[in-house]
């Protein structure tokens, strides 16, 4: 878990968001931000690039050579990066979780899974510590959000597109982006987009939803907001190569025919990504992974601790009726019972919680019949 320090050139104009109110919760502004954002998709659609192009840093600088055109080499296994920006006075702690690329074996059933787990486990974490002794100083290692990376060379999403979707949008916040769209003419772009948001629909994937605008919010305001709302799947290039420019450095791709810059507005819409994702948007994805996300995990495990719970209160021996019931394959024996025995470990531990849970829930009921 290494450490990289980047301050944000803060010099910078941003286009057309200064009117954007700040969202930002005082409590945050005290505290800082903690932030986890998540990239998956295929392989090689330019996810590393990318992060490293987000967040002004060279996290792979280690593995590329300069000026050799771009090499970053294949992402191997989940990978998680911290970086500190600063925002308009706001301290953001962000963690940036790249992810090995799927698709590209002969055989790619459940290639995606390991990524699924990954945000479970963190949801199992927070569940953990939130009922733990420690609960003041939880560290939220939650997914907020997940770019989901979409090929720009396919007519719309693929069915590995859909079927990893459909496993994680009720984890976590999906915002899709258009890899590589220095690969498709503005009007590509438009229709590539177009076709994406249909399928996603049809699909009944539920992606990220950009809360609605207050309705005394001007005008200009107001358009902005929609346009913004109206980019998703957002287009967006990546390059870690930086370019030299009016005697300035940028980022962006040489071709024979001209440079695309990263952070022109006119070339792609990385601006409005980094934007939405640290400026506009990250207190309510953060509010949406525990109000919506979150809790429906916390709600689930519940109940299952407490179907358990109440079918054996003494003791929780699992039997295989009940590994059957966590819908656990069928395994040979040695196997399912190591299984049987994490899993009764891991029951344990949740009816552990469980118990402390309503002792403090007597505990807060029993102080406030005293209050009154
Ligand atoms: N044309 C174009 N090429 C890009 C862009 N971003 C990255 N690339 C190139 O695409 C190749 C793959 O980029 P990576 O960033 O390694 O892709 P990845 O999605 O992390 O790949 P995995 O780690 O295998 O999942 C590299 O050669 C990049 O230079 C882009 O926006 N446009
Ligand atoms: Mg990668």
């Amino acid at each position: 878990f290494g450490s990289l320090a980047s301050s944000q050139d803060r010099d910078k104009a941003y286009v057309g968001f200064a009117t954007l109110p700040n969202q930002v919760h005082r409590k945050s502004v005290k505290k800082g931000f903690d932030f986890t954002l998540m990239v998956s998709g295929e392989s090689g659609l330019g996810k590393s690039t990318l992060v490293d192009s987000l967040f002004l840093t060279n996290l792979y600088k280690d593995r590329t050579i300069r000026n050799a055109d771009e090499r970053i080499t294949k992402t191997l296994e989940i990978t998680k990066h911290a970086v500190d920006i600063e925002e308009r006075g706001v301290r953001v702690k962000l963690t940036i979780v790249d992810t090995p690329g799927f698709g590209d074996a002969i055989d790619n059933t459940d290639c995606w899974k390991p990524i699924v787990n990954y945000i479970d486990e963190q949801f199992e974490h927070y569940f953990r510590d939130e009922n733990g002794l420690n609960r003041k100083n939880i560290q939220d290692n939650r997914v907020h959000c997940l770019l989901y990376f979409i090929s720009p060379l396919g007519h719309g999403i693929r069915p590995l597109d859909v079927e990893f979707m459909k496993a994680v949008h009720e984890k976590v916040n999906i915002v899709p982006v258009i890899a590589k769209a220095d690969t498709l003419t503005p009007a590509e772009v438009a229709q590539t987009k177009q076709k994406i948001r249909d399928e996603i629909e049809q699909h009944d994937i539920n992606i990220y939803q950009f809360p609605d605008c207050e309705s005394d919010e001007d005008d200009d305001f107001k358009q902005q907001y929609n346009q913004l709302k109206n980019s998703v799947p957002f287009a967006v290039i990546g390059s870690n190569t930086l370019i030299q420019k009016k005697g300035k450095e940028v980022r962006g791709r040489t071709y024979p025919w001209g440079v695309v810059e990263v952070e022109d507005p006119t070339h792609c819409e990385f601006l409005k990504l980094r934007n939405m994702l640290i400026q506009t948007h990250m207190q309510d994805l953060k509010d949406v992974t525990q109000e919506v996300h979150y809790e429906n995990y916390r709600a689930q495990c519940i109940q299952t601790m407490t179907r358990i719970g109440a079918k054996d209160r003494t003791r929780t021996k699992i039997s295989r009726q009940s590994m059957s019931e966590l819908s656990l394959p069928m395994l040979p024996l040695a196997e399912t019972e190591k299984l049987i025995r994490e899993k009764d470990e891991e029951l344990r531990r949740m009816q552990e919680m469980l118990e402390k849970m309503q002792q403090q829930i007597q505990q807060t009921q029993g102080e406030q019949s005293d209050t009154l």
